[in-house]
């Protein structure tokens, strides 16, 4: 029969972590039978299929570099167990539809590609190994990012084009963001942050930035009537943007080292808070308000339905869900 074992992970971005495996006697597969089945492929540079089931004599992955085609599977096996806890114990939901089945990861997608994506249709999680294969984008906000693909998916339907499509990347940014946290690891503290780790822009900056996402250099920072004409990652600034306000608030602030200056379009101040409220009243407004077609004044509307429902209509949560959005521009 298969039993559980536990492995060790010598990833590239998380440091030493620990792996739940399976094994049948003499070997071990990245089969995590304690969420759902898990499992997680290498594609070898292929392009399509699920290659082969990681396998190992010893029940240790990777050696922490890219060299080691088992270091991006401990990578993505350790993000993906990350998140089903996250989402299980945030928000007790259960796998990624909420109904016990396991998503599957694939690593080692083609040659230098610099992504990563989630495929409703396989409901599996892909990606890249990046830049000349040196750099895979298995960092945890990501496999936290396009898992949650697939929560969206699985709840809100959050059409991927125009405002509501903003919205549906800015839910995989928070949701990501969400799950970096919650996994409390020391060689990848939480921040507001996406993709700090895999140094996509070959000069250490992250990908993307949420108390002021313009500094990515193209994301929305504040809501304007042309935004959903924008790329989806572009648009999703406003969201992120109003994530951070509510979070943390406006102004300067450091937080695990990384310094942030956000500020509002009206020049107002913002109280945070709290990430973790903020993270149950958008899980909230995602599950039960959201639908495909939601666009910014709506998610307004909805995350204020979620923080009546959940702090009470006259408690300061809801208050601030009212201040971040105006300060992003997005009114009543
Ligand atoms: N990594 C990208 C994302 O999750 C893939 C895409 O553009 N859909 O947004
Ligand atoms: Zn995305
Ligand atoms: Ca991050």
């Amino acid at each position: 029969g298969i039993e559980t074992s536990t492995g060790t992970g010598n990833t590239e971005y998380s440091g030493t972590v620990s792996l739940s495996t399976s094994t049948s006697g003499s070997s071990y597969t990245l089969n995590d039978t304690t969420r759902g089945g898990h499992k997680t492929y290498n594609l070898n540079h292929g392009t399509s299929g699920t290659g082969s089931l990681f396998t190992d004599p010893d029940d240790t992955w990777g050696d922490g570099t890219p060299n080691n085609a088992q270091t991006a599977a401990a990578d993505a096996h350790y993000g993906a167990a990350e998140t089903w806890d996250y989402y299980k114990d945030t928000f007790g939901r259960t796998g990624i539809r909420g109904d016990g089945a396991a998503a599957y990861s694939r690593v080692h997608y083609g040659n230098s590609y610099v992504n990563a994506f989630w495929d409703d249709s396989c409901f599996c999680m892909t990606y890249g190994d990046g830049q000349n294969n040196q750099d895979p984008l298995t960092a945890l906000d990501v496999a936290g990012h396009e898992m949650s693909h697939g929560v969206t998916a699985a709840t809100a339907g959050l059409n991927y084009s125009g405002e509501s499509g903003g919205l549906n990347e800015a839910t995989s940014d928070i949701m990501g963001t969400g799950v970096e946290w919650y996994a409390n690891n020391a060689s990848d503290k939480g921040d507001y942050l996406i993709g700090e780790k895999i140094d996509i822009n070959g000069n250490g900056t992250p990908l993307r930035y949420m108390d002021q996402p313009s500094k990515d250099g193209g994301s929305a920072d504040y809501w304007s009537s042309g935004v959903g004409n924008e790329d989806v990652h572009y648009s999703s600034g406003v969201a992120n943007h109003f994530f951070y306000l509510l979070s943390e608030g406006s102004g300067a602030k450091t937080i695990n080292g990384v310094n942030y200056n956000s500020p509002t379009s009206d020049g107002l101040p913002v109280t945070g808070i709290g990430r973790d409220k903020a993270l149950q009243i958008w899980y909230k407004a995602l599950t039960e308000q959201f639908t495909s077609t939601t666009n910014y004044a709506s998610a307004r509307t909805g995350t204020l339905a979620a923080a009546s429902a959940l702090y009470g209509a006259s408690s300061p949560e809801y208050k601030g869900v009212e201040n971040a959005w105006a300060g992003v521009n997005v009114g009543s």
